[in-house]
C-alpha cells in the first residue's frame, strides 16, 4: 500500500497558503480570545471573528456559532499556514464536534426519509463538493441556509483532492449537530480508509493535526463510518452517491436427492445480477471503513460506486472495479417498484465524464442520464472548476450545480448552477496529482486488501 501513497512528508510546513501573513503575528492573534470586526480594508492579518473556537458548556450549537465556525474556516485557509489550524480549532473542540455528530449519524437508518416536509418547505440536494470549502460556503450562501423551511441533502464525498476536505467535512457536521432533522449527510465513496488513504485527505489532517493528526483521521474515519447510504425525500426521491445496488439475498438452501443436509453453493459470479429493493438496503451493514466489492456484503459498495450507463441491465463496473453499471431499463424498474420518480446521484465529475462516451459532460454541475415513462435519472456534481490540482495547464473550468425541490411533489428538479470562488487561496496539494489517476478508476483491489 505504501508504495502506492504520494510522496512527500506528511506534516511538511511548506504547505503553506500563498497569503499567509508573519506567522508571529498569528502567534499573537490566536493565542488569546479575541473578537475584532473585519473592517481592516486590506491585509486581512486579523480574524473576523472569536479564535480559537471554543465548545459551547451545554453543547448546544447555535447559528451564531455555525457562522463563526465559518468565518474561522475562511479566515484562516486564506492566512494561517495549514499546520496552525489547531489554533483555531482546537483538538478538544474537535473531539467534541465530531463524537456528537457521530452519535446522531450511527443512529440514522441506511436509508434516511425525510417526509416532514410542507407546502413550506424547501429540500436542497448537494452532490460532490471534495474539499472545495469556498464554493461549499457559496452554495450555502446562494441557496440559504439550512432551516426550518430549508432541508439540506449532501450526496457525499465532501472530502480528498481539494484542499479544505477537513473543514468542509467539519462544517458539515456542524450543520447537522445544530439541525439534524434538516441536514443530511450521506456517504460517498471518498469517505472511506482507502480513497482517503490516495487522494489527500489523509495527509491533509496530518499537515494540519501534526502529532494530533492520526487521532483527528481516526476519528474522521469512524464519523464516515456512521454516515448513511441514501435518502428518500418527500417518498418520490431516492437519492445516493454512486445510485442503484443488486439484490444480496440469499438463495434458499436446496438439499438434493439422497445428500442430506448439503447446501448448494451458489458460486456469486454465475448467479445473475437483479437489482436491489430497499428492504435489502435497509438490512445492509454500512458500518466499515471500506465498503467490500465481494462477498456477502456488497450492497454498500454497489450504492456508493456504481454509474448509470445507456446500455441497458446491470453489470459489473469493470472501470472502476467495484460497484455496478446500470442501464435504462434498471432505472425504470426502480422507480417503478418503489413509486419513485427521481433519482439523484453524483460521483462523476467532468473528469470521468470525459471518458465516458453516451453519457452527458459535466460542464454545468448536471446532466439527465435517463428518462424513462416512470420518471428521470439525474447526475449532480458540485465542485465547479474541479479538480482543484490538475496537471495540465488548461482547466475544465466546470460549473457545479445544485439542486431545489419544492412542493407539492417534490419531484421536479430546479437546477441551480454556479462559477466557482475567485480566487482560490493558493496551497500546495496533499497527494501527487500528477501520478495519482484522474478519477477513481482501475482501483488496486489488492492494496485495498492490504489496506484494511
Ligand atoms: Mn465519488
Amino acid at each position: 500500500m505504501a508504495d502506492s501513497l504520494p510522496s512527500g512528508p506528511p506534516s511538511d510546513p511548506a504547505t503553506v497558503t500563498a497569503a499567509a501573513t508573519n506567522s508571529q503575528d498569528e502567534a499573537t492573534t490566536t493565542a488569546s480570545s479575541t473578537t475584532t470586526t473585519s473592517s481592516t480594508p486590506e491585509g486581512p492579518t486579523l480574524p473576523p471573528v472569536q479564535i480559537p473556537l471554543s465548545w459551547p458548556a451545554d453543547s448546544c450549537l447555535t447559528l451564531d456559532w455555525i457562522q463563526n465556525l465559518i468565518s474561522a474556516f475562511d479566515w484562516s485557509s486564506k492566512n494561517l499556514a495549514p499546520s496552525e489550524l489547531p489554533s483555531v480549532l482546537p483538538v478538544s473542540v474537535f473531539d467534541n464536534l465530531v463524537l456528537t455528530a457521530s452519535k446522531i449519524l450511527h443512529k440514522e437508518p441506511n436509508c434516511v426519509r425525510i417526509d416532514d416536509c410542507n407546502d413550506n418547505s424547501r429540500v436542497v440536494v448537494v452532490g460532490d463538493v471534495h474539499g472545495q470549502l469556498h464554493d461549499v460556503i457559496f452554495l450555502l450562501q446562494d441557496a440559504g441556509f439550512p432551516c426550518e423551511d430549508r432541508f439540506f441533502v449532501f450526496n457525499g464525498d465532501y472530502v480528498d483532492r481539494g484542499a479544505w476536505g477537513l473543514e468542509t467535512f467539519l462544517l458539515l457536521l456542524a450543520w447537522k449537530v445544530f439541525l439534524p432533522q434538516r441536514v443530511y449527510l450521506l456517504r460517498g465513496n471518498h469517505e472511506s480508509k482507502y480513497c482517503t488513504s490516495v487522494y489527500g485527505f489523509e495527509k491533509e489532517v496530518l499537515a494540519k493535526y501534526g502529532d494530533k493528526g492520526k487521532h483527528v483521521y481516526r476519528k474522521c474515519l469512524g464519523c464516515f463510518e456512521g454516515l448513511p447510504l441514501a435518502s428518500i425525500i418527500a417518498g418520490h426521491v431516492y437519492t445516493a452517491h454512486g445510485g442503484l445496488f443488486r439484490s444480496v439475498s440469499i438463495t434458499p438452501s436446496k438439499r438434493s436427492k439422497g445428500k442430506k443436509n448439503r447446501r448448494i453453493i451458489l458460486n456469486s459470479e454465475t448467479k445473475p445480477l437483479c437489482l436491489g429493493s430497499l428492504e435489502e438496503l435497509s438490512k445492509a451493514r454500512r458500518s466499515v471503513l471500506d465498503p467490500p466489492w465481494e462477498g456477502q456484503n456488497l450492497i454498500p459498495g454497489d450504492v456508493l460506486w456504481s454509474d448509470p450507463t445507456m446500455k441497458s441491465g446491470l453489470s459489473p463496473n469493470t472501470e472502476r472495479g467495484i460497484g455496478l453499471l446500470w442501464g435504462p431499463d434498471c432505472t425504470e424498474d426502480f422507480l417503478k417498484k418503489f413509486e419513485l420518480k427521481l433519482i439523484i446521484r453524483s460521483h462523476e465529475g467532468p473528469d470521468a465524464r470525459e471518458k465516458r462516451p453516451g453519457l452527458g459532460g459535466m460542464d454545468i454541475g448536471y446532466t439527465i442520464d435517463h428518462v424513462v415513462p416512470s420518471g428521470k435519472l439525474i447526475t449532480l456534481f458540485s465542485a465547479p472548476d474541479y479538480p482543484q490540482f490538475q496537471a495540465t495547464e488548461e482547466r475544465l473550468k466546470n460549473k457545479g450545480a445544485y439542486i431545489v425541490l419544492k412542493p407539492p411533489c417534490f419531484d421536479v428538479p430546479e437546477f441551480h448552477t454556479f462559477e466557482a470562488i475567485t480566487p482560490r487561496p493558493a496551497v500546495k496539494a496533499y497527494y501527487d496529482y500528477e501520478d495519482v489517476i484522474d478519477s477513481d478508476e482501475e482501483l488496486d483491489l489488492a492494496s485495498m486488501v492490504t489496506a484494511t
